[in-house]
Order: C-alpha cells, then sequence, then structure tokens
C-alpha cells in the first residue's frame, strides 16, 4: 500500500506535541529540524515539516495526506479538509481584546473602530454575526502592541495565559473561538488501512494520558463501598495482601475527576494510594 503523507509543524508552539504524539504511537523516525520530509521506518508514513499556515492547504491539496494543526488556521484558511481526530493540545482562544481603560462595553460599541488581527476572515465572520461594520486592520505579528501604537481600538488574537495582554495593558473581552490541534485529512482518505492504524494507535495514547494506574490498599470489610468507586477497564482487580484481612486493589481512574476520586476513596477507608502514569490503553 501507498505510503500516506502526515503535515506538521516545522517549529513552533505545535512541533514538540505533534512529534511526541507520533512517537508514542510507537513511530520510529528522525526529527530533523533542517528537512522537509522524513520517513518512518517502521510504519507507512512519511512526515513532512512545515510552517503551520501552510498545514491545510497542502491536505486540502492532497499534497499532504494528514496534518496536526490549529482549528483556529483551519478556519481561518477556510480549507476544505475532514477532522479526524481532536488532539487535546495546543489549546487556545481567539479572544478580543481591548485596552483596560476603553469605552466599549458592549460588541455592538465596536461598529465603526478599528480592530488588529492576524484571523481576518474569522473575525469577519463573528462580527458578521453581530451585524457589526469595523474596520479590519490585518497585521501578521506582534499585534497586541497596535493599540498602544494608535493603530487599532481592539485586538483579536490568540490568548492562551492572559500574560501577554496583561503585560501590554490589554484586557480580554470576548471570545471569538476556542481552539485545539486537529488531525485532519483530505477527503476520499475515508477507510484507508493506514490511517485506521495510525487513528487507532493515537486514540489509544491520547485515552492512556487522561488515564492514571491506581494501587491501593483495604480492609476487606471497606471493599464493597471501595469498588463501587471504581470501574477499572473492566472492573477493578482486587488481590489478597499478605496481611490477613487486608486486599489491594489495582484499578484506571480518569484525570477529570482524578481528585474528586482520591478523596471519596480515602473517606471510604483506602490506603497506601500508589498513582502510576499509563502508557496505552489497547480497549
Ligand atoms: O512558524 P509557524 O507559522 O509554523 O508558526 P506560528 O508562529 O504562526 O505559530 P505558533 O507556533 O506561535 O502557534 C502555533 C499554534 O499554536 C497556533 O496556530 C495555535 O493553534 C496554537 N497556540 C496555542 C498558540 C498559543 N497557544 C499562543 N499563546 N498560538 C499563539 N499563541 C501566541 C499568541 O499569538 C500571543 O502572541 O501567544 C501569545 C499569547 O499567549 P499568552 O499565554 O500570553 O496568552
Ligand atoms: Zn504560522
Amino acid at each position: 500500500m501507498k505510503n500516506l503523507k502526515i503535515a506538521i509543524q516545522k517549529s513552533g508552539r505545535l512541533n514538540e506535541k505533534s512529534v511526541q504524539l507520533l512517537k508514542n504511537c510507537g513511530l520510529d523516525f528522525e526529527n530533523y529540524k533542517s528537512s522537509l520530509i522524513t520517513t518512518v521506518g517502521n510504519f507507512p508514513l512519511e512526515i513532512l515539516f512545515l510552517r503551520d499556515d501552510d498545514i491545510p492547504g497542502y491536505v486540502e491539496q492532497g499534497i499532504a495526506d494528514l496534518g496536526i494543526v490549529g482549528e483556529n488556521i483551519i478556519d481561518e484558511t477556510e480549507s476544505k479538509v475532514e477532522y479526524i481526530k481532536r488532539l487535546g493540545f495546543g489549546k487556545c482562544t481567539l479572544k478580543l481584546a481591548i485596552p483596560k481603560d476603553s469605552s466599549i462595553q458592549d460588541i455592538k460599541d465596536l461598529n465603526g473602530k478599528a480592530i488588529a488581527t492576524s484571523y481576518p476572515n474569522i473575525l469577519k465572520n463573528f462580527l458578521d454575526d453581530y451585524k457589526i461594520d469595523a474596520d479590519i486592520r490585518l497585521i501578521s505579528g506582534s499585534v497586541e502592541i497596535s493599540p498602544g501604537l494608535g493603530l487599532s481600538d481592539a485586538i483579536c488574537d490568540i490568548v492562551s495565559t492572559g500574560g501577554t495582554l496583561k503585560s501590554n495593558g490589554l484586557k480580554p473581552f470576548a471570545d471569538v473561538k476556542n481552539s485545539e490541534a486537529i488531525l485532519v485529512g483530505r477527503e476520499g482518505l475515508e477507510g484507508n488501512e493506514i490511517l485506521i492504524e495510525l487513528v487507532q494507535r493515537i486514540e489509544s495514547v491520547l485515552l492512556a494520558k487522561e488515564t492514571k494506574y491506581v494501587v491501593l490498599n483495604v480492609e476487606k470489610k471497606n471493599l464493597p463501598a471501595i469498588t463501587s468507586l471504581l470501574h477499572g477497564v473492566k472492573s477493578p482487580t482486587v488481590v489478597p495482601l499478605a496481611e490477613e484481612g487486608w486486599v489491594a486493589v489495582h484499578t484506571v481512574i480518569t484525570e477529570d475527576d482524578f481528585w474528586d476520586k482520591i478523596n471519596k476513596l480515602k473517606a471510604e477507608g483506602a490506603q497506601g494510594i500508589v498513582v502510576m502514569p499509563v502508557e496505552k490503553i489497547i480497549l
């Protein structure tokens, strides 16, 4: 079968995590910063290293079969690509922001105002939804300094921690779009066996990342209360301890309700709780 090609960011915020995800899928390749393309040794895949802005277009045109790129870039380039999997990293929000002392209070107040952004298409669609007619000024970098320079009344830019806005005297005003890294594919790739295998591996890596392996000790009389709190992959494993009347319980817990679960387990008599990372889960 013909190798698939996947495009990932060459350098920048998504590069490291994209490379790590593919490596965690068991793919063996050299991450040469200087080359544009590398071949995976143990899987029918080639990796293209590109600027993130070029990835959706390459996938749309079929030069790459797959790509890992921020949703913000897919939307801004208005590329026709298939969403295959949300990857849970590169999370950020495209926000409107205004100077701290701005008189703008409502989205309607943006009428006739100048807004600097690197995302003119997404912003235009957002403003159209609110029937706002603003002057969108395209700036390719350092958007956050434009109000201070008198170039705009507001900005529309990517925010993750909010630190950049704050240090430039700006405050977030409205969320335009949430974004995260997405695995996208060209049209017509459905049913491709290499893709199916790759997606299966990605899913097992993502699932494992959200999960912790937990071992705890509990007195047998408290076991029903403990097991009622746990599901495991199928159900928890219970093994006897050398000390009479005690058992060890092995299970997995998801990250989102981790501390809540641990506190409930402690309240029901769990002791010596050991938590370990999980590498992969194959359902
Ligand atoms: O060279 P290339 O074109 O490939 O990269 P790039 O410089 O255009 O993009 P890069 O590497 O900065 O970001 C790649 C992708 O990461 C983006 O398209 C988003 O999907 C995602 N992402 C996640 C972010 C951020 N977080 C982020 N914080 N992209 C940019 N930022 C910038 C933002 O523009 C602002 O300048 O970080 C600043 C704000 O950060 P905070 O933490 O101060 O709020
Ligand atoms: Zn870019």
